[in-house]
């Protein structure tokens, strides 16, 4: 037990990630790290466990609080939500101003941008931290998307850069934005991520299906995938799970899981947020329902009992396996478009000035979307901040434009296949929206007014109009221009 105040930082919350922290945190020169859990056992389990660690241990709030140079640093790593609340007021209780309560939890945005107004008026600083990575990464450097104040960042930005990854040379950290953006921009990170997964799915399932292919044969074709424009971890990793044989029945690994998809819940807060955002996220929306089809089974089974679903399979041609390769990279610049665009929009909305530039390069390391792809998304954001579309920038104009004919083929041959592409084939009807010269939204206007006089704009003059439908169907100017 210490009670004198020499770690620099301290975390509180010594399960599977607070460990790992600590232990990360520990291993990079100028960290002395105080360690506190509620249930002491974990502290003193991870302290005998690593020695080398030089931990400062402590058994109680009042001391893992002395043991904190000032300005007393502590990231919280315990259960979000109700465990979060009770730490926040055992510390807010001890600390002082100018110290630095950091969550580094998966918390909801909304709740840290309540949290920290409730917190600011004490002086303490309270900062939600995006960390993405999972327990490696949290352990040999993961991506750090914190919030806050600027003046908390002078103290916290060293600390958090020294256990970040890094890709090309430069730490997977930025100050995101004040109170809750760093928590904001980890959930667009987790949206886009199951965005990524769904897409990789429908690939291996139409190379599988339609392609014939054996799981290793596919797992051949991810690697190779892995080598060129589409090289990321979830493509590696797939690549891996595919040559996975069950050690019990020798079968593809693939085949012995059972095939209904769970879920921890930031892939619906990134909806739920988009959806009051307004901002078009298909992508990530079809693979947050594609996931809750796949656990819906006595559907399935009533659905599948009907035989007929399933058409005759197509036969796949020379060029199937490119062709898929086009269509998910076309289908994976969308997603990613569609998370850019929440990220402003959420900026927009909550008044935070977020780089996306440097959004997407922190996203190149440590993180579970991290990939090649992102630093093109970082050029295309620098090269212009104000671009309405990722869709737009030179190099995923061509990429869409190029790989179309293929993009198409494919979400044919799926739909003739009866091979569910949800993601390829939302993204393709996104692209087309963008890319119609009219849409049917005008004949949508048209509804609206008729049943329930919403109004309209017209293509060749101002103002706002009806058409008294039930009347002489004559049309009258409703706005203030009418006089
Ligand atoms: P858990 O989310 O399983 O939480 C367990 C920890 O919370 C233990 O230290 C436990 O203490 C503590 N705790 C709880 Br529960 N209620 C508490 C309370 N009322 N007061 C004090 N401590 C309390 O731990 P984890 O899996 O290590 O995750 C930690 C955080 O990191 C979570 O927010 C999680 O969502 C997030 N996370 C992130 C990633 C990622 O990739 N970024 C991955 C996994 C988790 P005890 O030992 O006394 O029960």
């Amino acid at each position: 037990m210490s009670t004198r105040a020499t770690a620099n930082i301290g975390v509180i919350g010594l399960a599977v990630m607070g460990s790992n922290l600590a232990r990360n945190l520990a291993s990079r020169d100028g960290n002395t790290v105080a360690v506190y859990n509620r249930t002491h056992a974990r502290t003193a389990e991870l302290v005998a466990a690593h020695p080398e660690a030089g931990f400062v241990a402590a058994e109680t709030v009042d001391d893992f609080v002395a043991s904190l140079a000032r300005p007393r640093t502590a990231i919280i790593m315990v259960q979000a939500g109700a465990g979060t609340d009770a730490v926040i007021e055992q510390l807010t209780e001890r600390f002082e101003p100018g110290d630095i309560i950091v969550d580094g939890g998966n918390a909801n945005f909304q709740d840290t941008i309540a949290r920290e107004k409730r917190i600011a008026p004490t002086g303490i600083h309270f900062v939600g931290v995006g960390i993405s990575g999972g327990e490696e990464g949290a352990l040999k450097g993961p991506s750090i998307m914190p919030g806050g104040s600027a003046e908390s960042y002078e103290t916290l930005g060293p600390i958090l850069s020294s256990i970040a990854a890094v890709a090309d040379g430069e730490p997977c950290v930025t100050h995101v934005g004040t109170d809750g953006a760093g928590h904001f921009v980890k959930m667009i990170h987790n949206g886009i991520e199951y965005a990524d997964m769904q897409l990789i799915g429908e690939a291996y399932d139409l190379l599988r299906t339609v392609g014939g292919l054996e799981p290793h044969a596919v797992a051949d074709i991810f690697a190779h995938w892995n080598k060129g424009p589409l090289e990321s971890y979830l493509i590696e990793i797939t690549a891996e799970i595919l040559r996975q044989v069950d050690p019990d029945t020798g079968r593809p690994f693939v085949d012995i899981v059972l095939d209904q998809a769970g879920s921890k819940g930031t892939g619906v807060w990134t909806v739920q947020n988009a959806l009051d955002l307004g901002v078009p996220v298909g992508g990530i929306a079809e693979a947050v329902f594609a996931r809750a089809v796949s656990a819906r089974p006595a559907q399935r089974a009533a659905v599948r009992r009907l035989g007929a679903a399933r058409p005759a399979q197509q036969v796949a041609g020379p060029d199937f396996a490119e062709d898929v390769a086009k269509a998910l990279y076309a289908s994976k610049v969308v997603a990613y478009a569609q998370g850019f665009d929440a990220v402003i929009a959420g900026a927009d909305k909550y008044g935070w000035d977020i780089r996306k530039d440097h959004v997407a390069r922190i996203w190149r390391g440590g993180c579970i979307i991290r990939a090649r792809f992102l630093d093109r998304i970082a050029e295309a954001y620098t090269e212009n901040p104000g671009i309405t579309t990722l869709l737009e920038a030179p190099y995923f104009a061509r990429a869409v434009t190029e790989g179309q004919d293929a993009w198409r083929r494919i979400v044919a041959t799926a739909a003739l296949s009866g091979v569910p592409v949800p993601g390829f084939s939302s993204a393709l009807s996104y692209y087309d929206s963008l890319a119609a010269d009219r849409l049917p939204a005008a004949l949508v206007q048209g509804q609206r007014d008729f049943f329930g006089a919403h109004t309209y704009r017209r293509t060749d003059k101002e103002g706002t109009f009806h058409t008294l439908w039930s009347g002489d169907r004559g049309e009258v100017r409703v706005d203030a221009g009418s006089h």
